[in-house]
């Protein structure tokens, strides 16, 4: 657990965009042997979403609110690989739908799947629903990871849920991201009982261990 004077320390930096001084807090906790998912979650993740929503309450600039995100970015590059585990030899392309920027929950997600030593094929924000259909077709993973956090891209995100499972009928597709309300998580459960719904990354990781064992006939 880490404390929270570690957290609120980020989050003063971050919010001034002191990226150096970011960078140290996390370097220093990882070194006290804290794990990459516990600062993902309970720093990375709890500072973004409270940035959403001093950016929501006014108490944050645009400005103020994009360098903070392009630290973080910064940092889940940085703190990815270091901890990289043995290949399992399991694959997964994570992608973010057409029109949805917000890439960096997909990004932990990809990342957590790197470090339990999957192969990851990350696309990024805004993928074309072609170009993943394409891209299933070409690496054919073992999952599809499906990133979706704006309302607005609905549509969207249905239109590629359809896509992939009309293309690829036995494809194991996982969905994430806060988007996914919880109408429409009982709509995925009721339409597309195959699909499954991953809240983060601690949940994924069961998600992973459970998969594994499936994969390796423990289960
Ligand atoms: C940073 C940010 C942006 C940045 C994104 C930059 C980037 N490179 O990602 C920019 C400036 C582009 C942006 C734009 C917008 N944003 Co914005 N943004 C945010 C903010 C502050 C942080 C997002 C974030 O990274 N969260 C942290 C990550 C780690 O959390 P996460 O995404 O939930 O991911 C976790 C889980 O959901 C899950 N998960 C996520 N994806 C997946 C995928 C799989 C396969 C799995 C298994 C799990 C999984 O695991 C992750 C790790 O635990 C949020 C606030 C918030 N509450 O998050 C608003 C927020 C998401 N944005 C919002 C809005 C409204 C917008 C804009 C419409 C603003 C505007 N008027 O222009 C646009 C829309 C752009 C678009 N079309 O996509 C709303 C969305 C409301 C909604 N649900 O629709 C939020 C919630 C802010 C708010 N309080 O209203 N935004």
């Amino acid at each position: 657990m880490i404390k929270e004077s570690i957290y609120l320390e980020f989050l003063d930096a971050l919010t001034r965009g002191e990226k150096t001084i970011c960078h140290k807090i996390v370097t220093d906790t990882l070194n006290e042997g804290v794990s990459i998912k516990e600062i993902y979650l309970q720093i990375f993740q709890k500072a973004l979403y409270q940035i959403g929503r001093m950016w929501e309450q006014g108490k944050m600039n645009i400005a103020d609110e994009h360098m903070a995100t392009q630290i973080i970015e910064c940092l889940l590059s940085r703190h990815s690989f270091t901890q990289s585990g043995k290949n399992c030899g399991h694959s997964v392309i994570i992608t973010c739908i057409d029109k949805e920027f917000h890439l960096l929950g997909a990004k932990m997600v990809a990342n957590m799947f790197e470090l339990n030593g999957w192969n990851v094929f990350f696309m990024g924000s805004s993928s074309p629903g072609k170009e993943v259909l394409r891209t299933i077709a070409d690496k054919k993973p073992d999952v599809v990871g499906i990133s979706f956090s704006f309302y607005l891209n609905y549509l969207r995100f249905l239109e590629l849920l359809e896509s992939i499972i009309l293309a690829f009928p036995d494809q194991e597709v996982v969905v994430g991201g806060q988007g996914l309300t919880a109408n429409l998580q009982l709509k995925l459960k009721t339409d597309y009982p195959k699909v499954k719904y991953i809240s983060c990354i601690n949940a994924l990781d069961e998600y992973i261990l459970r998969f594994n064992s499936c994969r390796n006939g423990t289960e």
